[in-house]
């Protein structure tokens, strides 16, 4: 990062190069922050960074980041001289398994990257925060960090981890003046996240969504996180919990048109 850059905010986003990652840099990125692009795979992160620098020149830079070892965490966190939000979003699901038969492999690297890759980051990243006059962490949960549902176990079991995280850690920074928000988005429709969940069963992954009017985009969480992060410094969402009208609860999906009196 150059010395222009580090005078401006800055906000780390894991899991950056698409989803809800890639549309949390684009709205913190139109907000006025400089957003640091991490994630895996350097295709994807400079794709994003590329696109949201075309309508706000200079505004992302990428970093390689995988949120699972410590090391390139330790690395990739080297290279930059000023955090001021950061965006724990890395994460996933891996199979609709049941507890009885889930592959705990998947639990496994389910735990490593939603939970400890939360904490990882966290870890590293609280000391330039804490620099900040607008430090803010907000881990991307799910409404799977506080409900439960048949063939959910592991990703259930491992977003609760990620929220309980949220709270632990804001009872721990009381006094400071870090927020800590656990936002906990729904049913949202992004290209990967089913997709990765069933194993890349193209067909499985849209009956997720089929028929259901209107769920939640990307940019919609993003939304949620731009809001949280421009309140004042003092104001502290604790849980924002978001899901699509038609999602009235975990399980109570409606698949069907609604009324919705106005244009798409
Ligand atoms: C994704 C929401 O309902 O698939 O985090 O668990 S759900």
């Amino acid at each position: 990062m150059s010395a222009d850059e580090s005078s401006q905010a800055t906000a780390l986003i894991t899991g950056g190069g698409t989803g809800i990652g890639a549309a949390t840099a684009r709205r913190l990125a139109a907000d006025g922050f400089h957003v640091v692009i991490a994630g895996r795979r350097r295709e994807r992160l400079d794709a994003t960074a590329t696109a949201i620098n075309v309508d706000f020149p200079g505004a992302a830079s990428v970093i390689v980041m995988d949120v699972t070892s410590d090391a390139s965490v330790r690395e990739a966190v080297a290279g930059i001289s000023r955090c001021d939000v950061l965006v724990n979003n890395a994460g996933g699901a891996l199979g609709v398994s049941r507890v009885e038969d889930g592959d705990l492999a998947e639990w496994q690297r389910m735990y490593d990257a939603n939970v400890l890759g939360t904490v990882r980051v966290t870890q590293v990243v609280l000391p330039l925060l804490r620099r900040s006059p607008r430090a803010t962490i907000v881990n991307i949960s799910s409404v799977a960090g506080e409900s439960v549902y048949e063939g959910g176990g592991g990703y259930t079991a491992a977003k609760h981890g990620t929220s309980v995280i949220s709270e632990t850690l804001r009872l721990e920074l009381n006094g400071e003046h870090v927020r800590v928000v656990d936002v906990r988005p729904g049913l949202v429709h992004t290209e990967e996240f089913s997709l990765t969940r069933l194993h890349g069963d193209q067909a499985a992954a849209d009956k997720v969504y089929e028929g259901v009017d209107r769920p939640l985009v990307a940019s919609d969480v993003a939304e949620c996180v731009g809001f949280v992060v421009g309140l004042p410094q003092h104001v502290n969402i604790d849980t924002l919990v978001v899901k699509p009208v038609a999602q009235a609860a975990v399980h109570k999906l409606y698949r069907a048109p609604i009324d919705w009196k106005t244009e798409a």
